[in-house]
């Protein structure tokens, strides 16, 4: 038995691992667009998951209507994949929030109770069962890539 299919599996997988690869849950298509979540638990920060995201072709996640928020909270509730960092934040000024990619004012925010309560300073927004939460960027968590077909 010849040994170099082994070789190079591991050739790829050293590549791999050089390269960070991230591997994803991958949604049905939901109206234009699927949905990707980051599978492993990683410091979250905007422009790094926002740059991967830009690999899958799209971006951070950024609701652009009341349905999207709401398929989002239920997407996150139906596969048990939440809670993940999504393209919201108010990290320019507080209470101020807005789409990173887009630098546009966010809309179509539907927070948990009590939140967002800025807690010791949160300016990233995570999406859980019951609705969105404030918490602090750089925390380990998933992220949710919103991909155009
Ligand atoms: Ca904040
Ligand atoms: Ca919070």
């Amino acid at each position: 038995m010849s040994l170099l299919p082994i070789f190079l599996l591991l050739g790829i997988l050293m590549i791999a691992s050089v390269q960070g690869y991230v591997s994803y849950h991958v949604s049905d298509a939901y109206g234009n667009r699927r949905y990707h979540v980051s599978k492993e638990f990683e410091n979250f920060d905007l422009e790094k998951m926002n740059n991967r995201c830009k690999q899958l072709g799209g971006y951070l996640l950024q609701p652009d209507d009341r349905q999207e928020a709401a398929y989002a909270i239920t997407y996150a509730k139906r596969t048990g994949w939440g809670p993940f960092f999504t393209g919201i934040t108010d990290q320019k000024s507080e209470g101020g929030f807005y789409y990173y990619n887009d630098n546009k004012p966010a809309r179509f925010l539907v927070w948990q109770w009590f939140q967002p309560d800025n807690w010791y300073n949160e300016d990233c927004v995570e999406i859980w069962n019951t609705g969105f939460n404030d918490r602090h960027c750089g925390t380990r968590g998933r992220y949710i890539c919103e991909v155009p077909a």
